[in-house]
């Protein structure tokens, strides 16, 4: 059920974050039935305490492990480092890219928001970096944005030699072009989360990445 890897076997697909939701259960209820469609999943809350945090990162991460789905922590090398996970990602103003690099290990994955900047990218790989998130694409409600990124970035970043994400109000509407221009993994919350039936919405993400031009 996931996209097909490129030849270079790259990371390609769903990279599903995670809704803020304060019941542990609930949120392992809503995650599992779409890992067998998911290329990574990265825990994001921003409404959990640290205690919480904790709590639903141990409980994705026996989850994940399960199912064989990098789980990816958002914005705290140090949790991720605590639970096992794969990885890390991190925004301009989480922590250094350095730091998190020697203290996960050389096979993490450890992401960094570079916004609608190449720059940003290619700061980020010296630094460490495995992947590169671009965004936000479209309008979101999920996060307050501050750029806006374009297939064109895509286009003129392929040389990066790292995964690309693209996030921000990505729906399977409006994906195709975006993973047309070059984008590797596909980051969505509400599109999946929010939608009346998350899996139907997951096969549609995933239809995307068959025929990026329909
Ligand atoms: N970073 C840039 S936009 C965004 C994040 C975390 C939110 C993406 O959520 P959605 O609901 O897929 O637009
Ligand atoms: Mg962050």
């Amino acid at each position: 059920m996931n996209a097909p890897a490129s030849p270079a076997a790259r990371p390609r697909g769903l990279y599903l974050l995670t809704p803020d939701d304060a019941d542990t259960a609930r949120l392992l209820a809503r995650v599992a039935p779409l890992l067998a469609g998911t290329t990574w999943l990265q825990y994001r809350n921003k409404t959990a305490d640290a205690d919480l945090r904790r709590e639903q990162a141990i409980a994705l991460q026996a989850l994940c492990a399960g199912h064989g789905v990098p789980l990816i922590i958002n914005d705290d090398a140090v949790l991720a480092q605590a639970v096992g996970a794969a990885g890390v990602h991190l925004g301009g103003t989480d922590g250094d890219i350095g730091d998190a690099r020697a203290l996960l290990g050389p096979t993490a994955i450890i992401g960094a928001s570079c916004y609608d900047q190449l720059a940003n990218a290619e700061r980020a790989i010296a630094a460490g970096a495995s992947y590169v998130a671009f965004g936000a694409f479209f309008p979101t409600t999920t996060k307050v944005t501050r750029s806006r990124a374009t297939p064109d970035l895509l286009r003129h970043s392929a040389a990066l030699g790292v995964p690309r994400v693209a996030i921000g109000g990505l729906t399977p509407d409006n994906a195709g072009p975006i993973i047309a221009a070059g984008a590797d993994l596909v980051a969505v919350v509400s599109g999946v989360f929010a939608a009346a039936d998350p899996l139907a919405a997951q096969r549609a993400y995933l239809a995307c990445f068959q025929d990026p031009s329909a």
